[in-house]
């Protein structure tokens, strides 16, 4: 059973987030849509391709990124929301600071998206708590120049599940209502492809309560899986396909959101995985 998220539609299917990262170097859409004007229509895309939302971003998470100034943060990302979000288009902010994902909510972003759940800036929780609005609280053990040196588990899925339950009581203790908090296990943040494996598999086992959003969209433990005879990774840009199966596999699964960045086999493969699940239940299509 998907479990719903306030201000979200509930069709019965797990919803698709496409992403419009606005950045000069995000490893899997390498500044396709730095340009502001580039990003609004990129968005409006996504949007007639299926997407129920899109998930605005103006700094990098690739491994090894290093920070972006606030005011360049802001510079890219606000725009980008104001316009799409006048357009009637449902929008998320992806950003671990908290100024950000204010200017953001008063631009019309209707989620915050923060990859590091509140810890990256002690302001975030108490910000996300006055707006009212949806939480995504992702996994993360540290910014992103050295967290692969943060990969070390004994049971990837008890520390991860045991590690979101803290930030949640940290965050809900600083005002958030538990009802807005969606989880996500932060695929591929200080994490090993054989650990983003088990958490995919184990998916169910991270909450029995709150809804989870994942994101393997393009993600390097694709391309290390389909690594061609050479040994070498499939690049990002083809990993699009599996992406897609990880949709459905995480559908299936229970998830109430994939974030993707080809929209349109993504939305395709939930409403399979919806219709396998009415089957199952005994409604016809
Ligand atoms: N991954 C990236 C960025 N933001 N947000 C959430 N909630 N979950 C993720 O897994 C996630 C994210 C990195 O991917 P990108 O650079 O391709 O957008």
């Amino acid at each position: 059973m998907t479990i719903g998220v306030p201000g979200f539609p509930a069709p019965g299917r797990c919803l698709v987030m496409g992403v419009v990262n606005v950045t000069p170097d995000s490893f899997s859409d390498g500044g396709a849509w730095f340009d502001a004007d580039k990003a609004i229509r990129h968005g409006h895309d996504l949007i007639a391709e299926g997407a129920d939302l899109v998930d605005v971003g103006g700094e990098s998470t690739r491994p090894g990124a290093q920070r972006v100034p606030l005011a360049e943060e802001l510079r890219r990302v606000i725009p980008v929301i104001e316009a799409l979000a006048a357009d009637g288009v449902p929008v998320s902010v992806d950003t671990m600071r908290a100024e950000v994902a204010e200017a953001a909510v008063a631009a019309g972003a209707r989620l915050v998206n923060d990859v590091s759940g509140g810890l990256a800036d002690p302001d975030m929780a108490r910000v996300v708590a006055a707006a009212q609005v949806p939480y995504v609280v992702m996994h993360w053990r540290g910014h992103s120049h050295d967290m692969y040196r943060r990969a070390e588990y004994a049971d990837v899925v008890a520390e991860v599940r045991a590690e979101l339950h803290q930030r949640v009581e940290a965050v809900v203790a600083q005002g958030v209502d538990p009802s807005m908090i969606v989880l996500d296990p932060g695929l591929g943040f200080a994490k090993r492809p054989h650990h983003n494996w088990t958490l995919l598999a184990h998916l169910g086992e991270l909450s029995d309560e709150l809804p989870i959003l994942v994101g393997a969209s393009r993600k390097r433990f694709l391309g290390k899986l389909l690594a061609g005879p050479d040994g070498h990774p499939r690049p990002f840009i083809d990993c699009d396909d599996a992406t897609v199966a990880v949709s459905a596999l995480a559908a299936a699964a229970g998830a109430w959101c994939v974030r993707v960045h080809r929209v349109r086999p993504n939305a395709d493969a939930v409403r399979v995985a919806a219709a396998v699940h009415a089957a199952q239940r005994g409604e016809t299509g």
